[in-house]
């Protein structure tokens, strides 16, 4: 019944997108007039179209701030957490900044944003963060009052202190469980306002799609395509080269089994659009090829919350597609703040269809850039979030194996498949 909502809201994104450039098309063939531009472009459409980005700018802080005290208390003290915790921490933060670097790189090659002009476009004037030196991001990072930063949306410093909020509420253990509780209960409403608000994702595609193609025409197609083709080149890299060249490095196993067995839970992945969907499949599928019970169950479940290597490279590719297209520098220290805020920011963020993009939002907050350029890739995000799903849980699978090989908890014997029985 899951699934068949998922293709059914899958299903009406993509009718929307196929409404929307048709109508945009049509419009942008219409002289300029009330009926196009009161009615139309600057009425109706604008109304659902920047009503559907308000709606996901207005989760960012509350959805951010619940999930990453969520999953920072779920991680626990670090001193308990011991070796297993250790390694798997430092693997997710590692492999998630990678991804988001080589997203960077590949968005610099492809230019996706290049030959597409859009600055007319932006409705509400963005300050551009100043070029910082390295200090003054660090320095930024740190709050001076948590509420303030609560109130004006500044990401970096929310995330900082969820974070150490989130550690401390595990530290003290039983005296903080009814914060703990409550926390769990705020993102579990977060993640129910998240799945609201992306049922109005057709209507909100639909007038954002038909705004970009009635001012730019078919420009935006291309541009749209290239921005896929660069995000997926950098999903493939991180999922055939950093996670096969890891596993190679760290383990000396062959990949064969690994791919062959992680192809089941691609199905659900792709499927769902959704990590948290695909952890009861990752943790069997695991076992299946002789990861330990005990690495698995925790491995998996904390990869769903803290690691979305895949949801970075999107949020890498975006940032440069829309600084482009806004014909906005991001300079050095533009690139340093979005490793920096996505990789923090990916630590919370629950794995539900469509959080990538609320999260999105967030990152291009914290380099001044404008939100409207979610508009564009709006549009195309259910097939890229299909895909980068699937990386997440990959490098979630990747990771497990790695450290149950390190923890001498795997069974190469059906690991290279010479036994069928699971390990005990
Ligand atoms: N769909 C999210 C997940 O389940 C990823 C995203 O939205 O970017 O991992």
């Amino acid at each position: 019944m899951l699934l068949k909502k998922k293709i059914g809201l899958t299903a009406k994104i993509f009718i929307g997108i196929i409404l929307g450039v048709c109508f945009g098309l049509v419009l942008k063939g219409m002289p300029d007039g009330g009926f196009k531009n009161t009615l139309l472009l600057d009425g109706i459409l604008k109304l659902l179209g920047t009503g559907f980005i308000n709606a996901i700018k207005m989760l960012v802080v509350p959805l951010v701030f619940a999930s990453l005290v969520c999953g920072a208390s779920s991680i626990g003290d670090v001193k308990k957490l011991g070796r297993i915790g250790v390694k798997t921490i430092c693997f997710y933060l590692i492999t998630t900044a990678v991804a988001i670097t080589i997203a960077l790189g590949i968005g610099k090659l492809i230019n996706p944003g290049i030959g597409l002009d859009m600055s007319e476009l932006i409705t509400q004037e963005t300050t551009i963060a100043e070029s910082k030196s390295l200090v003054d991001i660090f320095l930024g990072m740190i709050p001076t009052n948590p509420i303030q930063s609560l109130a004006s949306g500044e990401m970096l410093q929310i995330i900082v202190f969820a974070l150490l909020l989130g550690v401390s509420i595990s530290m003290v253990g039983a005296k903080a469980e009814p914060v703990k509780k409550f926390f769990e209960s705020a993102n579990e409403l977060c993640m129910k306002m998240v799945t609201i608000i992306m049922h109005l994702a057709p209507y909100g595609v639909f007038a954002l799609i038909t705004n970009t193609f009635a001012t730019v025409g078919f420009d935006a197609m291309f541009s749209l395509l290239k921005y896929m083709l660069a995000v997926l080149i950098a999903l493939a890299l991180q999922a055939f080269l950093v996670y096969s060249g890891l596993v190679k490095f760290t383990t000396g196993l062959k990949l064969k089994p690994f791919y062959k067995k992680f192809a089941n839970v691609a199905a659900v992945t792709f499927s769902t659009a959704s990590s948290n969907a695909a952890i009861p499949l990752s943790i069997e599928s695991m076992e299946e090829i002789g990861v330990h019970n005990s690495v698995a169950s925790f491995t998996i479940p904390l990869g769903a919350t803290i690691n979305m290597d895949g949801t970075a490279i999107m949020q890498g590719v975006a940032c440069v597609f829309i600084s482009q297209i806004y014909n906005i520098d991001l300079g050095f220290s533009g690139l340093l703040t979005i490793i920096l805020t996505a990789t923090l920011a990916s630590i919370g963020t629950a794995g539900v269809p469509g959080v990538g993009m609320i999260t999105l939002s967030m990152v291009l907050t914290s380099v001044g850039l404008p939100i409207e350029g979610i508009g564009l890739i709006m549009g195309v995000d259910r097939l890229l979030d299909m895909t980068r799903t699937t990386v997440n849980v990959m490098g979630d699978c990747a990771c497990t194996l790695i450290v149950s090989n390190s923890e001498k908890e795997l069974d190469l014997d059906l690991y290279y498949g010479k036994d069928q029985q699971v390990s005990k």
